[in-house]
């Protein structure tokens, strides 16, 4: 195996997946080894890493200016637009979520990278698709302008893969559930939001109804597996879209009960909204055998250890704010 230090830059450094990810980094290769960026004024509390470029994923040259000044070797590539803001936006969210990524991929076909991370989504399987244990290669018919954009880009991946040997790895994500940086747009977001609202109200008003089950996981998990997917040698991997990621499956009341089980006066109910839609085209669970098979993913997090993490870490935060 090749042998080289790292510089990593990370877009969307400064979101929900950004911000975590970024601090396992900077403990692995240190504050000196990783670039953050985001659209935010630079801030010293705003990252662990090292440095900090304030920029516009769009903007190509300066993408490319950034990755030669660093000497950048991996990039993780988290910057998008989530399902709900992209239904609001679908030209916008188009550009965002595949043109950065095929720059990428130019550059690594170029060598002036080595490797690239890029998320992808359960957003990619739509309609028609059966709902449970729903395999990797199953037809995929994404009816939202998010999963759209995720499907063409994991083909994209596969395609400068196949064609150049560019090295760009990519991850099905289920909804994520952190306390760290609040999620922004997602119609998963219920499951981080439910938190925030029995911390501070007591109760919670879910625009996703009651008995819609979608894959979920901690974000503990989702990084361990990133990272885990990212140090895997190139030739286990047999996957070059995207690779499923089951994670959890659940409904907001399975996740209201667990709650109630921590904090007994807890209240919910039920205004779905726009984003019912989209919950009803996607899968309940997913079945991530060929992860586990090719890169040994596996989880520490269950419902109600996930739960107890959420409530005790939430309270601190928002006692101390
Ligand atoms: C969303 O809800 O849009 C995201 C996702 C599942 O990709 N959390």
């Amino acid at each position: 195996m090749e042998s080289y230090t790292e510089k990593i830059l990370i877009t969307g450094a400064l979101g929900q997946i950004g911000t975590e990810l970024t601090n396992r980094l900077v403990e692995i290769h240190g504050a000196e080894n990783v670039v953050a960026s985001g659209l935010d004024r630079w801030d010293k509390n705003l990252t662990s890493a090292g440095f900090y470029e304030r920029m516009d994923v769009s903007n190509t040259q300066l993408v490319r200016q950034v990755v030669k000044d660093y000497e950048i070797t991996t990039v993780y590539h988290l910057a998008s637009l989530l399902s709900g803001t992209s239904e609001r936006q679908p030209l916008f969210a188009w550009k965002l979520n595949v043109e950065p990524l095929l720059n990428f991929c130019e550059m690594a076909k170029e060598g002036l990278l080595k490797k690239i991370f890029w998320p992808s989504s359960i957003a990619v399987f739509g309609k028609g698709i059966p709902k449970e244990n729903v395999g990797q290669d199953v037809v995929l018919n994404p009816t939202t302008v998010y999963g759209i954009s995720k499907m063409a880009g994991e083909k994209w991946c596969e395609y400068y893969h196949d064609k150049h040997g560019v090295d760009v790895r990519s991850i099905r994500y289920p909804g994520l559930i952190s306390w760290k940086t609040p999620a922004g747009g997602g119609t998963t977001d219920y499951a981080v939001e439910i938190f925030y609202e029995a911390v501070e109200q007591g109760k919670y008003t879910s625009f996703i109804s009651e008995n819609t089950a979608m894959p979920m996981l901690y974000m503990d998990d989702a990084i361990n597996a990133t990272l885990k997917l990212m140090e895997a040698p190139k030739e286990n991997l047999t996957v070059r879209t995207s690779y499923n990621l089951g994670g959890l499956s659940f409904t907001p009341k399975e996740l209201a009960t667990e709650i109630k089980n921590e904090m007994p006066d807890f209240e919910i109910d039920y205004q779905p909204d726009f984003r019912q839609a989209i919950a009803d085209s996607w899968p309940a669970s997913i079945d991530d055998s060929i992860a586990k098979k090719d890169w040994g993913l596996s989880y520490d997090f269950d419902i109600s250890e996930m739960t107890k993490d959420m409530l005790k870490n939430l309270k601190i935060k928002l006692n101390a704010n």
